[in-house]
């Protein structure tokens, strides 16, 4: 078989192994402590753990600084002992009353003021963990009604934001996380254009780079291994959330390729083309299990997406290389779609 370029390292979050409630209706599992979470994660073949701030400390607002690093040590200290790494710790920007009206973009000073001192405490805890860098989901940057803010208001409080967080630690690097909708009507960094733009009017663009989820791209309307190019040739894409989505629908996470196999195989390509991982990039997943799953398939969905990647792996390096050049050369599309339908179907 072809030698494979890159280098893949996989990652997830609890949050992947949850409860299965939705907003018609309540959980249908039971909680998973979050130790036994990162053993399975190990199990499943991980090599990494993706964090809230309140994964890792819970209730984290109403606790001393000291108290919070106390408890990220210990989880540095578990992650060790299974022999995993934290790529980040998000901050959960989204959750208290304070950013009710957005974190960085609220109407109130002080709420903005909350979310950065907020987000800066979730720096602290990236460092205890050692984790490559922070990811910020801007889930409530956005409207709800337009007059309620002004769009280059908003852009500006956030590039302020990440430069404060930027100066706050000068080794910190941050990703941004774009989505162009839920819970907000429209969020104001849509799309991976909008969050590579935001890059560089930071104070410090080489510290900030993008990732690009599966469903986040089609809910915008957009082919996510185009986006996962579009960040590669600014050599911002340091991390992916795959997934799959059947559409403009609510946002489903749904396992890798389970939607669109033929997407999936060219998020794949478009990262081994590229030779993802060679500096430090992780293959993160962020999927959902179905409500109808049961207690004991927790982790099915997690173990499906890391296998279907490295099944489409294996089909990208079977590629008939030179026959799909000759086939670019002969500008024959029609036969090109054909051969890649048949290479994934296993026909001739
Ligand atoms: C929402 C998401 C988020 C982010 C997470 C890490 C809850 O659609 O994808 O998951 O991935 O907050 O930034
Ligand atoms: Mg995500």
């Amino acid at each position: 078989m072809p030698k494979i370029r890159g280098q893949y390292r996989f990652s997830c979050g609890p949050w992947n192994v949850s409860e299965g409630a939705d907003p018609f209706g309540p959980e249908v599992r039971r909680t998973v402590p979050l130790t036994r979470k990162i053993r399975e994660i190990k199990n499943l073949g991980f090599d990494g753990v993706q964090f809230h701030d309140d994964d890792v400390v819970p209730d984290l607002d109403a606790k001393s600084h000291a108290q919070i690093m106390k408890e990220a040590r210990r989880v540095k200290r578990l992650l060790d002992s299974e022999g995993l790494e934290a790529e980040f710790v998000a901050p959960r920007l989204w959750f208290s009353p304070q950013t009710i009206d957005g974190a960085f973009t609220s109407n109130d000073p002080k709420c903005r003021h909350y979310a950065i001192e907020r987000t800066k405490i979730c720096v602290d805890i990236n460092n205890e963990l050692e984790a490559s860098w922070m990811v910020v989901w801007l889930a409530r940057e956005g409207t709800y009604i337009r007059e309620s803010k002004n769009a280059r208001t908003q852009v500006l409080q956030i590039r302020d934001a990440l430069d404060a967080l930027l100066e706050y630690d000068p080794r910190l690097r941050i990703l941004i996380e774009p989505k162009p909708n839920e819970p907000m009507d429209s969020s104001i960094i849509s799309t991976i254009g909008h969050a590579v733009g935001m890059t560089y009017i930071t104070c410090d663009s080489s510290r900030v780079g993008v990732l690009v989820e599966t469903a986040h791209s089609i809910l915008a309307g957009l082919d996510p291994s185009d986006d996962m190019g579009y960040a590669l040739a600014h050599g911002k894409l340091w991390s992916v959330h795959l997934n799959d989505q059947g559409g403009l629908k609510f946002d489903e996470d749904k396992s890798f390729g389970s939607y669109n196999l033929r997407h999936a195989f060219n998020q794949v390509r478009v990262l081994e083309e590229y030779g993802y991982g060679r500096n430090g990039e992780w293959v993160g997943l962020d999927v959902k299990a179905m409500r109808t799953t049961k207690q004991t398939a927790s982790y099915k969905h997690l173990a499906n997406s890391r296998q279907t990647f490295l099944n489409l792996l294996e089909k990208v390096s079977t590629l008939d290389r030179k026959l799909e050049a000759q086939l670019i050369r002969a500008r024959d599309y029609e036969e090109l779609d054909r051969y890649i339908l048949c290479h994934l179907m296993g026909k001739k």
